[in-house]
């Protein structure tokens, strides 16, 4: 009988939090609707994971995925985060039927999720973030997030902000292999591959590869390829305009390895930005400061 013979505990002792499931639940919604964008939500959740840790300030140690202030306003309702709202109620299911979860690990668990399941690296994940209650947090000023029509010096400013070198700057941006931009979000418009539900190096390859030229029309400036079906932010152009960013580009175009290793470790890293981990607890992704 000694197997049969495990106490089983009751209540709060023996809970323990099932991460796993979440993770399958999140999975289970990437193709959950066909109509949308190019059949998965994965690329929105991904930008939501991105958006909610890309706040972080290291001078100030505010901002960052804890407290999951994107609920609120008025940072609902920032520029940068027009269609976040899709990703957010996406999830709010997930939230109800794991309750435990607080949505700052909700949200960051689901872009490491998605980034996986879309054939990417594994990224190292670990829970503690909490949820700020709505009257118990300072707002964050706008204008931490990047813009998309601005220049190299300005991607350095933000990366900078957070904590990341130029290696992990444009490894991080090779996450635009994913999704599309939405004229009624952003106000441009398109992918950067053809293939926006897969994660690869495909960006770089594009970047490099392809031939880019202005998009003339009445919209914000943006790049598009002679198709005219793929296109570029200028803050994509100045990684292959900048001296110190178009090496870190050209390597992740030619070795896809490479670049899934340095992104697994960027975007990490970004998911932990500012996160109070109790002490002893492991680092998920130690990156090497160049
Ligand atoms: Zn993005 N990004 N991003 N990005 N991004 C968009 C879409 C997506 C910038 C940016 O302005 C925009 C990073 C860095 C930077 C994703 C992930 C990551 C869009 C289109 C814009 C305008 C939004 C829309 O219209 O829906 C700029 C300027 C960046 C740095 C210089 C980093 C870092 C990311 C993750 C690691 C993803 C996945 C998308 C696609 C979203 C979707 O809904 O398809």
């Amino acid at each position: 009988y000694a197997s049969e013979a495990a106490p089983k505990k009751s209540g709060a002792a023996s809970f323990k939090p099932d991460y796993d499931a979440v993770r399958k639940a999140v999975e289970d919604l990437l193709e959950s609707n066909e109509d949308y964008d190019d059949g998965s939500y994965g690329p929105v959740l991904v930008r939501l994971a991105w958006h909610t840790s890309g706040t972080f300030d290291k001078n100030t140690n505010t901002g960052g995925s804890n407290g999951a202030t994107m609920r609120f306003l008025p940072e609902s309702n920032w520029g940068a985060n027009a269609g976040l709202a899709v990703a957010r109620d996406l999830l709010e299911p997930v939230k109800q039927k794991y309750p435990w979860i607080s949505y700052s690990d909700l949200w960051t668990l689901a872009g490491a999720t998605a980034i996986e399941a879309m054939g990417g690296p594994h990224i190292p994940w670990r829970p503690g973030r909490s949820d700020y209650a709505p009257q118990n947090f300072v707002a964050l000023p706008d204008g931490r997030l990047p813009d998309g029509d601005k220049d190299a010096k300005h991607v350095r400013d933000i990366f900078y902000r957070m904590g990341f070198n130029d290696q992990e700057i444009v490894a991080l941006c090779g996450a635009h292999t994913l999704g599309r931009c939405h004229d009624d979000r952003s106000g441009f418009v398109g992918p950067w591959t053809n293939a926006p539900t897969t994660f690869s190096n495909l960006y770089f390859v594009e970047l490099t590869e392809n031939k880019w030229h202005k998009k003339k029309w009445k919209g914000p400036l943006q790049y598009e390829d002679k198709s005219g079906q793929l296109m570029m932010l200028n803050t994509d152009m100045w990684l292959l305009w900048d001296k110190k960013f178009k090496p870190y580009v050209q390597q992740y175009a030619k070795d896809e390895e490479a670049f899934f290793k340095d992104f697994a470790a960027a975007f990490s890293k970004l998911l932990e930005l500012g996160v109070p981990f109790p002490e002893g607890s492991a680092a998920a992704s130690p990156t090497p400061n160049k």
